[in-house]
């Protein structure tokens, strides 16, 4: 078959960019090697910047959010039991929107379908070829048949764990990493959210956040040793972890219930570059991995997708390539910004195994001129809302 992109991987990156790219009339293939339910089982991301509302507002599936998405005026930091408040109107005039990744999935799929999207799921043994000549392509099974997809690009859209980003050549492509020495349980409970507002908690017991995705469902956080299993953590242990490191005010009243989903992700920073090889264009995690810390993965996901449709509409709509050319650069800027701003929220609010008093003194100290300086909270509300495209 043929199209003008093909998309490898139908996450939230590659479904935004063809929902985006079939609207301007650019027509698209989505490659995915899980099946449609498996995606959509997957419990990520829950904070939305307003630049990713805005753009999913843009591929008209903006209405759910609108109904059922929880705006955010701020968050709060602790330190043990010190609680400080980033209003993020006062501090930068933005605000966030609370809506799971889940949700936007769901959104986009089924405005992917009501457009008739192509979407291949369950695809096995994708590969890419030809990407510097003017014809690439795309293989892969489905359903036990060969299928090849012939395109005028392909989107690299398939993750950490993908094949794209593995297409560009080694002596090319350059990886920067850091992989941090623990990782986050993660518990989603029929519960009420322990606060209204998101809180960031740094307790010398380890990290914990306390999340949400409605009124009635709350995602929970706490920093565990990478040795650990989901096994050797009961729901009561879960809950009495993490109650121990909220402020007691907060944890006096948390309500506690069955766990409906626990795992645990490990941490890491990383980014390759160059995001862009001949005539492939990477998107979200297969460029790039932030710490959850701070709320970024999704919504870089969301302002690569940005960049590559306002590339490629100029390519297609107005033949004009010089948006496609700079793609990458474009991306990487925000992206390493993105990084710092990850991985300091990391640094300040995680246990590390070898931290120094000296380590513990410097975290203090930034959660403090946090509470006393209006600067130090208006540039975290700037990260935390999201950094102009
Ligand atoms: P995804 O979601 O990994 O989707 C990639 C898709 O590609 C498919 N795939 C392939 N398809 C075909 N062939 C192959 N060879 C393939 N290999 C893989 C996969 O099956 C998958 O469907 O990447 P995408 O689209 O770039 O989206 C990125 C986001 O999912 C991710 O950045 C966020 O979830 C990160 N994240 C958060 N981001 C935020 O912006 N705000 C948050 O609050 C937030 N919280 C989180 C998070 C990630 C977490 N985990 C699990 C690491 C909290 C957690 C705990
Ligand atoms: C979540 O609700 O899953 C969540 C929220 C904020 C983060 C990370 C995860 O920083």
């Amino acid at each position: 078959m043929k199209t003008n992109v093909a998309i490898i991987g139908g996450g939230p990156a590659g479904l935004l960019l063809s929902q985006l790219l079939m609207k301007a009339g650019i027509s698209t293939v989505v490659i995915e090697r899980q099946s449609r339910d498996y995606v959509l089982s997957r419990i990520r991301a829950g904070v939305l910047e307003s630049g990713t509302v805005e753009l999913l507002r843009e591929a008209g599936v903006g209405a759910r959010m609108a109904a059922e998405g929880i705006p955010h005026h701020g968050c709060i930091l602790t330190s043990d039991d010190t609680m400080i408040r980033i209003d993020f109107h006062e501090s930068c005039g933005k605000e966030v929107m609370v809506y799971g990744q889940t949700e936007v999935t769901r959104d986009l799929y089924d405005a992917q379908e009501a457009l008739g999207a192509q979407i291949f799921h369950n695809a096995a043994d994708v590969a890419l070829y030809e990407l510097h000549p003017d014809a690439p392509y795309v293989t892969f099974t489905h359903n036990g048949a060969p299928q090849r997809v012939d395109c005028q690009y392909i989107a690299g859209c398939d993750g950490f764990h993908g094949v794209s980003r593995q297409a560009i050549p080694t002596d090319v492509r350059r990886e920067f990493e850091k992989v941090y020495p623990f990782g986050w349980l993660g518990v989603l409970s029929r519960t009420p959210p322990a606060h209204e507002e998101l809180i960031y908690a740094n307790h010398h017991r380890g990290f914990a956040l306390a999340s949400m995705r409605n009124p009635n469902l709350s995602r929970y956080y706490i920093q565990v040793p990478l040795t650990d299993k989901v096994e050797d953590w009961s729901d009561e242990a879960f809950w009495d972890e993490l109650c121990a490191r909220l402020p007691a005010e907060v944890a006096s009243g948390l309500v506690r219930g069955p766990s409906i989903e626990k795992s645990i992700a490990p941490l890491r920073s990383f980014v390759c570059e160059p995001m862009q090889w001949g005539r492939l264009f990477l998107c979200g995690d297969a460029a790039h991995i932030v710490p959850p810390t701070g709320a970024k993965g999704l919504n870089l996901a969301a302002s690569d997708v940005f960049y590559l449709t306002r590339a490629l509409k100029a390519h297609f709509l107005d033949g004009s390539g010089d948006l496609l050319a700079r793609y990458g650069a474009d991306a990487l800027a925000r992206v390493w910004k993105a990084m710092r701003f990850s991985w300091s929220m990391t640094t300040m609010l995680h246990q590390f195994p070898d931290q120094s008093e000296f380590d513990l003194r410097m975290q203090r100290v930034e959660l403090a001129t946090l509470n006393s300086s209006g600067d130090a909270r208006k540039i975290l509300a700037e990260n935390y809302c999201g950094l102009p495209y």
